[in-house]
């Protein structure tokens, strides 16, 4: 276990252990059953590479009409608890009695990818973000706190935990690459990132 800094985000390489990893999994096996992974159309009207779904009060979601939360699944059905295993990561790195009322589980395969953006539709930037990197390597990049300039990137690994909070938690971040078939456990392959977010 290791703590990176780059740019006022955390990384904390290897912070959940492999049964850590596949309990995590597991729930959200349950998860994306209750709330099956779709793709969103960004409001350019173009299909994201990346799917998702949500656990929590709120899920993100895209389409014509913008960014924003929504209460509920496509199918029409409140979105699932978040599991006690993810919540446990926030409480444990944050030690914030707050608590997340988002879960966004982006589900990347091996030519999935994530531009750079800064995540700016919580009401309340105060709260920090925490991100869970589980399966296939990504190639996360981080930018400034406006749009442009130069950029540095990390691979991110199952197992590593990122907390963009404080004066980082607007900076612009992304995934540029998938490094395919470097994790074994996601039967499927790909990659599985959550983050954890105040809304309200
Ligand atoms: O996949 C990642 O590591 C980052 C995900 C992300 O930037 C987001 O969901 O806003």
């Amino acid at each position: 276990m290791t703590l990176l800094r780059l740019r006022g985000f955390e990384i904390h390489k290897g912070w959940l252990d492999q049964a850590a990893q596949q309990n995590i999994r597991d729930s959200l096996r349950e998860v994306v059953q209750q709330a099956p992974l779709f793709q969103p159309q960004t409001p350019y009207g173009k299909p994201m590479s990346v799917r998702l779904s949500s656990a929590g009060k709120y899920g993100w979601f895209s389409d014509r009409s913008g960014y924003r939360y929504v209460d509920r699944h496509p199918s029409g059905r409140p979105w699932p608890a978040i599991p006690a295993s993810v919540r446990a990561v926030w409480d444990a790195l944050t030690g914030l009695e707050k608590q997340p009322e988002c879960c966004l589980i982006n589900y990347y395969s091996a030519d999935a990818r994530m531009g750079l953006h800064q995540d700016k539709d919580e009401a309340d930037f105060r709260w920090p973000v925490v991100s869970i990197s589980l399966g296939d390597d990504g190639l996360f990049r981080i930018g400034n706190q406006t749009r442009g300039g130069k950029t540095e990137s990390v691979w991110l690994q199952s197992g590593d935990v990122v907390v963009m909070g404080g004066d980082a938690r607007l900076t612009y971040h992304g995934v540029d690459r998938i490094r395919g078939g470097t994790s074994s456990l996601l039967p499927k392959g790909g990659r599985i990132n959550l983050t954890l977010r105040v809304v309200e």
